[in-house]
């Protein structure tokens, strides 16, 4: 057995991550358009508790207040994203200066402070007006999205070079519109698929046009990770119920922009759903080497088997994910004859179980298939945290969640693997989606009535791990945490 070197290499960086809709509010200010989350939360029964973005976290208001959060906590970046309709209120048309200006005072300030910022361009937001027209059912959605990129990259291109164009557009386009269980809420599998064709597309194009503004940019695609084991490895319906799982969630979002092609298997098998004459002629040359890394963000494990008696049951996943039940239609088109596990062993507050196993291994995968660099854009866990008397958050999961997952990157990049940084998922609370303020991420807490910022237990056992680069104990934890904790 070899053991882990303990150090995070020169150069690779510690930071933390968050998303505009689910920490920024100010939803009606700085002259910031609808989005299709705004009225996705005002669609009764979409979201837990009725909750909405309107407020969030306050960024909007607190941001310099929590940039000198980052500053105490020590991060080396900072990975967010910016609302394309607070930008471009409408998704086409006249570009807003106000909400141009926001992000521009919080790159300013982050780069003051030595904090590497990272964009990303779209975490979700689509401009309301945009899906008016048919949102990514369209390509007149890609176009746009060229336009704001380029226009983004025009704005912050000089002191900016970490761009994403999109946050998981598996959870876009299977969550939003084949299991309906997140904005815009459709419900049609041949939709899924079309639209997650028009998110690559879209990625292809604006990687073209952001390094055409910006030479420097480094663009990459940001994908969550679904890792599908099969229940029984040696039956070969298990393993190609892996394999259909691997090429939706993983494959479909990597292999357009490394090889230039979809996964084999995915037109055969969905072959009743759709002929795929979404894809056009020179769009998958188009794709072809448009990508400078990869941004995994990793938070399950899943065990799959073949079950031909499954009927239309939902998706084990969608289910678990948002708190919903999906309808006939789910988050993998042609999944008929697929079933999802239970997890097993510890699960977090989301259902989702512990498996730094499997992330260890999915970013072994992920740097053999595309051969590009790599970072962690994502990690983290949601708990049922707990204020205690005096004040501290006793985040002892987290923590160790945290640490189990540090090691799995340390052990993959000892491997080999082309890792160059972790953002933890997230800074602090946030808006969950379709589960609202109910699930906790952050390693600081955010009281939702006051909006303080309280430093859970989980914020100073990383201080130390980005002050040492280095992977600290987990029993050293107790012992770092300041009482009473850290407010903003
Ligand atoms: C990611 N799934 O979403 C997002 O990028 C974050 O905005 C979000 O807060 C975080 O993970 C925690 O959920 C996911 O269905 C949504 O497997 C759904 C799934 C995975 C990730």
């Amino acid at each position: 057995m070899t053991t882990t070197p303990a150090r995070f290499p020169d150069g690779f960086l510690l930071g933390a991550a968050t998303a505009s809709y689910q920490i920024e509010g100010g939803a009606k200010e700085g002259g910031r358009g609808p989005s299709i989350w705004d009225t996705f939360c005002a669609t009764p029964g979409k979201v837990v508790g009725g909750d909405n973005g309107d407020v969030a976290c306050d960024h909007f208001h607190r941001w310099s207040e929590d940039v000198d959060m980052m500053v105490e906590l020590g991060l080396e970046a900072y990975r967010f994203s910016i609302a394309w309709p607070r930008v471009q209120p409408g998704g086409t048309g006249e570009f807003n200066a106000e909400g141009i200006a926001f992000y521009r005072g919080l790159v300013d300030r982050l780069l003051a402070e030595g904090i590497k910022p990272l964009i990303t361009l779209y975490h979700w937001d689509l401009p309301q007006e945009l899906d008016d027209e048919g949102g990514w059912l369209s390509r007149d959605t890609v176009d746009a999205f060229v336009v704001y990129a380029t226009r983004m990259a025009q704005e912050f291109g000089a002191d900016v070079d970490m761009w994403t164009t999109f946050n998981e557009p598996w959870v876009s386009s299977f969550v939003g519109y084949g299991a309906g269980a997140h904005a815009p809420g459709h419900a049609d599998d041949a939709e899924a698929l079309t639209a997650a064709h028009h998110l690559n597309l879209a990625h292809a194009r604006a990687y073209k046009a952001i390094k055409a503004v910006a030479p420097n940019a480094q663009v990459g695609m940001v994908n969550n990770c679904h890792v599908p084991r099969p229940w029984d490895p040696s039956s070969e319906g298990d393993r190609a119920a892996a394999a259909h799982i691997d090429a939706l969630a993983n494959t479909m979002f990597h292999q357009p922009f490394t090889l230039g092609t979809y996964p084999e298997v995915l037109k055969p098998n969905t072959a009743h759903i759709t002929d795929w004459s979404f894809v056009h002629d020179g769009d998958l040359e188009e794709m072809h080497g448009a990508v400078d890394w990869f941004g995994i963000n990793y938070y399950a494990s899943h065990v799959v088997r073949h079950n031909p008696n499954k009927g239309v049951e939902v998706s084990e996943l969608a289910t678990l994910a948002d708190g919903h039940k999906a309808g006939a239609n789910t988050c993998w088109p042609g999944d008929e004859e697929i079933e999802f596990m239970p997890p097993t062993g510890k699960v977090t507050a989301m259902g989702w179980n512990v498996d730094p196993s499997a992330f260890h291994a999915h970013i072994l995968k992920t740097h053999r298939e595309t051969g590009k660099p790599l970072y962690v854009t994502e990690n983290g866990s949601a708990w049922d945290d707990v204020v205690d008397e005096d004040g501290r958050v006793r985040d002892a999961d987290r923590i160790d969640y945290l640490h189990g997952h540090l090691d799995a990157v340390l052990k993959a990049i000892a491997e080999g693997a082309d890792v160059r940084g972790y953002m933890a998922w997230s800074l602090m609370d946030n808006f969950e989606w379709a589960q609202g303020y109910a699930k906790r991420f952050g390693i600081v807490r955010v009281d939702y009535d006051t909006l303080e910022r309280r430093w859970k237990d989980s914020a100073y056992y990383y201080r130390e791990v980005v002050r040492r680069r280095e992977l600290v104990p987990a029993e050293e934890a107790d012992a770092l945490a300041a009482t009473p904790p850290r407010t903003f």
